[in-house]
């Protein structure tokens, strides 16, 4: 462990700001933040959080390095984004391990969360040269329209202890290409993945001369976050976390007029028609249910499965789920590491009591495995006789529930019959079914895959959701419009001035 501490400069002790390749900044009123390996429950490494003084200055930092880097060529922004990813493939390794240390997910998950970070980088270094808007015809003789994007301002990033270091490079990537500066708040459980990643930055900020685009904040929401979500000098907030935070993000940042991107609460569900290939469809719910412990946003939490082939699937379900290995998750051959924290052991248990006395009968898993240590538990399967109240809430853990159906419509009732809309899927061979299912009438969410499973989306798509998800979208497609602000032109470049919608006035 010391080995790999030491190859990301994380320190027993770490200053929790940083402004920059020199801006690290070690708060004397700063309280202490500890954190902890889920695996066994002992500290990794210490960090000193940031005050009310060091919110200041290093707001301060980035609204100055605005001023600049806004007018710096967005290839020239894409150049810097390009060296992020250079500097990210050299230490995918460390640093997808330290993802796995700190917050439980396997390594090959920890690796992919840095792929997920380079391939991010990639889109944003091409999207520097696509920042493209719209010409159109005026009706007016003599006259041209067309519409440019320009950088925004100061991004707040939000981010959720699931994917400490990956949901920060979909925004900062764009961010940065976008003419954007940045600060990044990152989720009290893993502290020290958002320090590597700093460190990672300032080397390729120091090599561009920058100070201040990329900025780091760790500290608590009372004091950190509740600043961000206030400042009028931070246009966007992008937040990922629980739809109640969401909540709460939305309404203090719409009271000051202030734009959000949200990334809330999932529940996604995966129809299986009567005519699914049953091999495949098992494999992607193992990924989706057991894998990141079902802490993903993404993660599948209900399968509704047509009533002719449901007995096949849960005993597939079973033989799959008994062959899931559980232990530390930096081991080799391992599945499922731990949940992040003692709390979200005891949520999973308050939801599996709750869902019993709602008619639930588990049909796999179920208990706690205290000899692996404090968080780890069994993946547990849930046999629903309907859709209750509980299997409508996210519980951040691998519970599964079953629930079958008989017409394609009840179908899509059940699967559109809960408040979240993040990501959902079908598996069918069958092209009516699939175009049912992807048709306005159909899944209600904001991805929706065939034969691919909710989890796992790459880049390239715009991520996000719908209903109680926040309605927001980050990463790839255009998701980077919201990171800038579209001003419309018109020039006249007649002698005359005709007015629009042919008024005459005066004349
Ligand atoms: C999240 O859980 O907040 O689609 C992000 C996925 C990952 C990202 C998940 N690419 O599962």
């Amino acid at each position: 462990m010391k080995a790999l501490l030491d190859k990301l400069k994380i320190e027993p002790v770490n200053p929790g700001a940083c402004t920059g390749p020199d801006g690290w900044i070690s708060d004397p009123e700063g309280k202490p933040l500890v954190s902890y390996n889920p695996a066994t429950g002992e500290p990794i490494a210490s960090i000193t959080q940031a005050s009310a003084t060091t919110y200041e200055a290093v707001l301060r930092q980035a609204a100055g390095a605005f001023r600049t880097w806004q007018t710096v060529p967005a290839p020239q922004r894409g150049a810097v984004v390009r060296d992020l990813g250079t500097i990210l493939r050299e230490y995918q390794a460390p640093l997808g391990e330290l993802v796995s240390l700190e917050m439980g997910k396997i390594r090959p998950e920890g690796l992919g969360e840095v792929q997920e970070m380079i391939d991010i980088c990639d889109f944003a270094v091409g999207l520097s040269r696509q920042l493209y808007g719209v010409t159109t015809h005026s009706e007016r003789p003599g006259h041209r329209m067309y519409e440019q994007w320009h950088p925004l301002g100061i991004v707040g990033i939000i981010t959720a202890f699931n994917f400490p270091t990956a949901v920060w490079s979909w925004n900062a990537a764009i961010a940065a290409a976008c003419g954007d500066t940045m600060v990044w708040k990152p989720a009290s459980a893993v502290p020290l993945c958002a320090i590597a990643v700093q460190h990672l930055v300032n080397q390729v900020a120091g090599d561009h001369h920058l100070n201040g685009v990329f900025n780091l904040l760790v500290g608590s929401g009372s004091v950190i976050g509740e600043r961000m979500l206030n400042d009028t000098r931070v246009p966007l907030i992008s937040f990922t976390g629980s739809v109640s935070m969401g909540r709460h993000v939305a309404e203090t940042v719409a009271r000051r007029l202030g734009r959000t991107i949200l990334e809330l609460g999932g529940n996604n569900g995966i129809i299986v028609t009567e005519d699914a290939d049953l091999a495949l469809v098992t494999r992607a719910i193992l990924f989706g249910a057991v894998g990141t412990a079902g802490q993903r946003c993404t993660s599948t939490r209900r399968i509704i499965v047509h009533k002719s082939i449901a007995a096949d699937l849960t005993e597939r379900l079973k033989r799959a789920y008994a062959q899931v290995t559980i232990g530390n998750p930096l081991d080799d051959g391992i599945l499922m590491g731990p949940l992040v924290e003692e709390q979200a052991v005891t949520d999973m248990f308050a939801a599996l009591e709750r869902v019993k006395q709602e008619g639930g009968e588990i049909v796999t898993g179920g208990s706690r495995l205290p000899d692996k240590g404090p968080c780890f538990v069994e993946p547990t399967i849930v046999k629903m006789p309907r859709q209750t109240s509980m299997v409508c809430e996210e519980t951040f853990a691998p519970i599964l529930y079953l629930m079958e159906y008989g017409t394609l419509d009840e179908a899509i009732a059940i699967h559109n019959g809960v408040p979240q809309g993040l990501s959902s899927a079908m598996f069918t061979t069958n092209l009516l079914s699939s175009e049912r299912f992807l048709s306005a009438t159909g899944s209600d969410a904001g991805m929706a895959n065939i034969n691919v499973g909710t989890s796992g989306a790459e880049i390239g798509l715009g991520f996000g959701g719908e209903k109680e998800t926040g309605g927001g979208r980050e990463s790839g497609s255009d998701a980077w419009k919201v990171y800038m602000r579209r001003q419309s032109n018109v020039i006249n470049w007649s002698r005359d001035l005709p007015l629009a919608q042919g008024i005459k006035f005066g004349d």
